[in-house]
């Protein structure tokens, strides 16, 4: 069966934040730092969706889709990150896996989609390699918990974005501006990665995937100095990423000066490279990448000019979707598992959003082109317009419209034609 679905992240949506024993985690602690996020805004309240869930899993079914990915807010579940679990915390999505089962919705959680416990962080979070272990030992929890509804499972979301904007540019919790000294999150994460896939199956879990935001990358000219920066740039991007999971080794990053990584610890990459169910991938658009132009990074963003944006600015290119799809087959070939597209979609402020049906209608279409690939789902992000990281609720990525001071739920025109589209009605 394919799976159509829609996709939402904890700290976007739930709120709630201090109830039924939840713990801090390193948004609360950013969002409430003043000149982080837009406008001040904090995820708070956000969607309020611990206590309207219901209604939203309502939402989901109206929509037609059979699939929806969540993600499971780690300080819930435990507190303090590791030691005691919070019964409550588990409480909620296990009343929410039972639900989206009864309604014949496959429940697709996310471990870890960036908030993490703020006790840990204080630990040295990602930079410090005992989170691998507690990520796993939160994994083994959860599983335990809901492996005999829960099929399919998601641990990591897109760590080449929560290492950059997190660790390296400081943009996003825990708001560290390391440049290249945040690349132990990477490994860290990734040894997480492995160390809860184990966790995972050893619990009941039956598919384990990792989610990863990948981009194809155009190089600004033929130049040999273009191409090579676009080289540099797809290894940090996509290669750091998919190369470890996919084939046991880390891509050459001689081209930031870096050579065998000191963080590695012999087994990591056997510990990395477990036997996945299906790739992750998550696609908003291509980069084009030129030469430096001083003596920092190998590389320059160039810009994407001359195709439609959206209202975040994001150029709109749905064929990066199908050159993406068929480039990770070229590059791994019988290593790449079945691929589902856990996040693909764009902010646009109308509900009569016509610009969001043509974007979805193009990247549906641009996956259905892909040659070679064995795709097996399709996530819109999102299905509510939510707390988008340091945009505040200023990007609306929605199928459904949600006023923030009211928090009433109004799907837009988005909405019915995706239920339309899925029914083979458009
Ligand atoms: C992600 C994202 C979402 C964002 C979306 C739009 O996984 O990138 O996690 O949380 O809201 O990508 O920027």
């Amino acid at each position: 069966m394919f799976l159509w679905g829609t996709a939402t992240a904890s700290y976007q949506i739930e709120g709630a934040v201090g109830e039924d024993g939840r713990g801090p985690s390193i948004w609360d602690t950013f969002c409430h730092t003043p000149g982080r996020v837009r406008d001040g805004h904090t995820g708070d309240v956000a969607c309020d969706h611990y206590h309207r869930w219901r209604e939203d899993i309502a939402l989901v079914k109206g929509a037609g889709l059979n699939a929806y990915r969540f993600s499971i807010a780690w300080p819930r579940v435990l507190p303090a990150g590791t030691g005691a679990v919070n019964q409550a915390g588990l409480d909620f999505y296990d009343r929410l896996v039972d639900v989206l089962c009864a309604e014949g919705i496959v429940p697709v959680p996310t471990l870890f989609h960036w908030d993490l416990p703020q006790a840990l962080e204080d630990g040295g979070g990602w930079l410090d390699r005992d989170t691998a272990a507690r990520f796993a030992d939160y994994a083994a929890v959860v599983a335990r918990r809901l492996s005999d509804r829960v099929r399919m499972w998601i641990t990591l979301n897109e760590p080449f974005v929560h290492m950059v904007y997190g660790y390296a540019l400081g943009t996003h919790a825990p708001g560290r501006a390391l440049f290249l000294d945040a690349l132990p999150v990477a490994h860290h994460q990734l040894l997480g990665h492995g160390l809860a896939a184990r966790a995972l199956r050893a619990n009941g879990a039956e598919q384990v995937l990792i989610t990863n935001n990948c981009t194809p990358v155009w190089p600004a000219s033929a130049a040999p100095e273009d191409v090579a920066a676009a080289d540099a740039y797809d290894t940090l991007h996509n290669r750091l990423f998919n190369d470890p999971v996919l084939l046991g080794r880390y891509p050459d990053l001689s081209a930031y000066g870096i050579g065998e990584p000191a963080f590695v610890q012999p087994g990591d990459l056997e510990t990395i490279a477990q036997p996945l169910d299906g790739l992750g991938i998550n696609y908003y658009n291509p980069t084009r990448i030129a030469r430096p132009d001083d003596e920092g990074l190998p590389f320059r963003d160039a810009g994407i000019t001359g195709y439609p944006t959206t209202a975040f600015g994001w150029p709109v290119v749905p064929d990066g979707l199908r050159e993406l799809l068929e480039s990770l087959r070229a590059r791994y070939g019988e290593a790449l598992p079945p691929v589902y597209v856990t996040e693909n979609g764009c902010s646009y402020e109308e509900l009569d959003d016509r610009e969001r049906i043509a974007y979805l209608d193009g990247h549906i279409a641009a996956m259905e082109r892909a040659e070679g690939v064995d795709v097996r789902g399709y996530f819109v992000w999102s299905l509510l317009d939510n707390f988008e990281w340091a945009e505040g609720y200023n990007q609306r990525f929605g199928l459904v419209h949600v006023d923030f001071a009211t928090q009433e739920r109004t799907p837009k025109a988005s909405y019915h034609w995706l239920r339309d589209r899925i029914a083979g009605r458009t």
